[in-house]
């Protein structure tokens, strides 16, 4: 950037800025008290337990293996563990379809592994977080069994039960996320029920109060076992609006039921009744699941007068799928549009509830692929990593993101597990791209690509099993593995924890303000976090660019750089540098 251009950027008021951060009210220096709690000064590592470690020969991996490697995870920062869902489930949506809230899926091991993990985890410092997933249960649910069987049984109206059509057509035009109609028949009843996942994860009647009690009692089961802390899963959808159809958004007549359903008037009294019988008072995090709930709405859903600690919004991510929830193509983005998301959450929680920073989930596709084209992963890795870790708010890393893992390429749709990619591909057929067209959607975009087994080592399936695994490993286990990368100095594994280590050592990356520097550059994503007139500034850039520096950069102090031979005056295609 020219220097015209950066005095246009506003970057030259904000380097001013950060020469004079502290606060003078009446002379006085006003030092911020330190009341974060523990988990806003922690780092949250999220496990999908099917890939992490298998102990038994199954190919599946399991509770005890994630016991395991509590070191590995301490010695990267770790202070909360996120479990996806290890209840009983029929395995349709991989656990998301459960089938018994208070209890042990068979596969993942025993209630009792569960509670070593939770006693292992307390001796280190690390807790373990629950997923809650009740938009909806699974179609083997004794409750769905029940209320399926007849209109009059006790739980008769304990889902969402509706007659056709006088046409005998379903009740409304609304498409289910995993493709099709959102209602299914059900030959017993003569009616159809509501699911806007898979048929085989029925949505629960939040209206129906016994209902809701059975689901805060589930909850609480977990905390007398001792959890950290919950994350919400799917939670913007569980009010129904009226059922009526929706104007359709594609060839096949349907809307998403996203659009119709998500953050419907009169949900924040279901979920203050949540937080009322179940969260509050325990020293435990929660974080919702909401996407789709607007910046200016975040003050209902969080801070002190919200629900929960924090929710898990979707703007920085759904950058690649501007068509809304009818996604198939990719579309462009530029490095402005992700630098506005992220600063735009970071206004939104400045002074009211906290942020849940991320880049990956099991849900999507691996960072290195998603926000990059074609390049050196190593480098792209601890591009993310750096500004995951030097945020304001809570990071959370999934599962190999610490060792930059990436996206598979399988060569033909059966070879996909994931139910969703499944759905995507035969809507892109719809919509009249050809097969390779929508495989390549796929390959862009399948949840498939984060859910590969974790890469342990070089030996037989990476060290994650030593049976046929569920979920193929990718081929490129010997490069990418955390035994090879915690002996490489410079490998991305050593950068998450160096980084972690800067974290808990300075305060004024978890207290301190955050401010958006060159905020027009589309090549540089670069910030300050300022505490009591010390400050940290982070500069990434994500371009295959070499980028001239101003001197209000050259002239600090860099304490890490990605680059061992970095020049002050310039920042490399996807260098990673850090100031104090
Ligand atoms: O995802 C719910 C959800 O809302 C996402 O589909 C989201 O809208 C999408 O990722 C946007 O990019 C949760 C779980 O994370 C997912 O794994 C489950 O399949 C789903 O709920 C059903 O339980």
């Amino acid at each position: 950037m020219n220097r015209r251009n950066f005095i246009k950027s506003g970057a030259a008021l904000t380097a001013l800025a950060f020469f004079y951060p502290e606060k003078i009210i009446g002379g006085e220096k006003v030092m911020a008290a330190e009341k974060l709690k523990w988990w806003q000064k922690t780092i949250v590592y999220q496990i999908y337990p099917k890939s992490f470690q298998d102990t038994t020969g199954s190919g599946t991996g399991d509770l005890n293996g994630v016991t395991q490697h509590l070191d590995y995870l301490k010695k990267l920062g770790v202070g909360a563990i996120w479990l996806t869902p290890i209840y009983p489930s029929p395995q349709v949506d991989n656990g998301y379809d459960i089938s018994d809230y208070t209890a042990i899926n068979p596969d993942f091991g025993t209630m009792a592994d569960f509670e070593n993990l939770v006693a292992e985890g307390e001796k280190r410092g690390i807790k373990i977080v629950m997923d809650l997933v009740y938009n909806h249960s699974s179609d083997k649910h004794k409750w769905f069994l029940e209320s399926k069987s007849s209109r009059t049984n006790s739980k008769a109206d304990w889902y969402i039960w509706k007659d056709a059509k006088p046409d005998g057509t379903p009740p409304t035009n609304w498409r289910s996320f995993f493709g099709g109609s959102v209602w299914e028949w059900c030959e017993e009843r003569q009616q159809f029920y509501m699911h806007s996942f898979a048929k085989g994860q029925p949505d629960l009647n939040w209206e129906n109060s016994e209902v809701r009690q059975a689901i805060f009692d589930a909850a609480n089961f977990w905390l007398d076992k001792g959890v950290g802390g919950f994350r919400i899963d799917a939670i913007p959808y569980i009010k129904k609006p009226a059922f009526v159809d929706g104007k359709p958004d594609a060839k096949d007549g349907m809307i998403a039921v996203h659009t119709m359903t998500v953050n419907t008037p009169g949900i924040l009294d279901f979920l203050h009744e949540f937080k009322e019988k179940v969260f509050a008072g325990h020293d435990i995090f929660t974080v919702g699941e909401a996407n789709g709930v607007a910046p200016e709405d975040l003050k209902y859903w969080i801070g002190d007068n919200g629900v929960f600690d924090m929710i898990f919004e979707f703007s920085h991510v759904n950058l690649q799928f501007k068509n809304g929830e009818v996604y198939c193509r990719p579309t462009e983005w530029k490095l402005t549009e992700l630098k506005k998301a992220i600063s735009d959450s970071q206004a939104a929680t400045k002074n009211n509830g906290w942020y849940p920073m991320y880049f990956e989930n099991h849900d999507k596709p691996r960072c290195v692929n998603y926000f990059f084209k074609n390049v050196d992963t190593v480098k792209a890795a601890k591009v993310i990593a750096t500004i995951l870790l030097t945020m304001r708010g809570t990071p959370f890393i999934f599962e190999g993101q610490e060792i930059g893992m990436t996206n598979v390429n399988w060569n033909s749709i059966e070879n996909y597990n994931d139910i969703s990619a499944h759905a995507q591909f035969d809507f892109a057929i719809n919509e009249g791209f050809t097969a390779a067209e929508a495989l390549e959607f796929v390959h862009f975009f399948s949840r498939d690509n984060s859910r590969t087994p974790m890469q342990w080592n070089d030996k037989t399936n990476a060290g994650f099993s030593t049976g046929k695994t569920w979920l193929p490993v990718n081929e490129n286990y010997k490069t990418i593995n955390a035994a090879a990368e915690d002996k490489n100095f410079d490998s991305v594994l050593n950068w998450y924890r160096k980084l972690a280590k800067i974290r808990a050592d300075n305060k004024e990356l978890t207290q301190g303000d955050y401010q958006l520097l060159l905020a027009d550059s589309e090549e540089i994503f670069a910030f300050s976090r300022s505490l009591n007139g010390k400050t940290f500034i982070t500069a990434v850039n994500f371009s295959d660019k070499k980028v001239a520096l101003q001197k209000d950069f050259t002239d600090k102090k860099i304490i890490l750089d990605s680059e061992s031979n970095f020049d002050k005056n310039f920042l490399q295609p996807l260098e990673a540098r850090i100031y104090k």
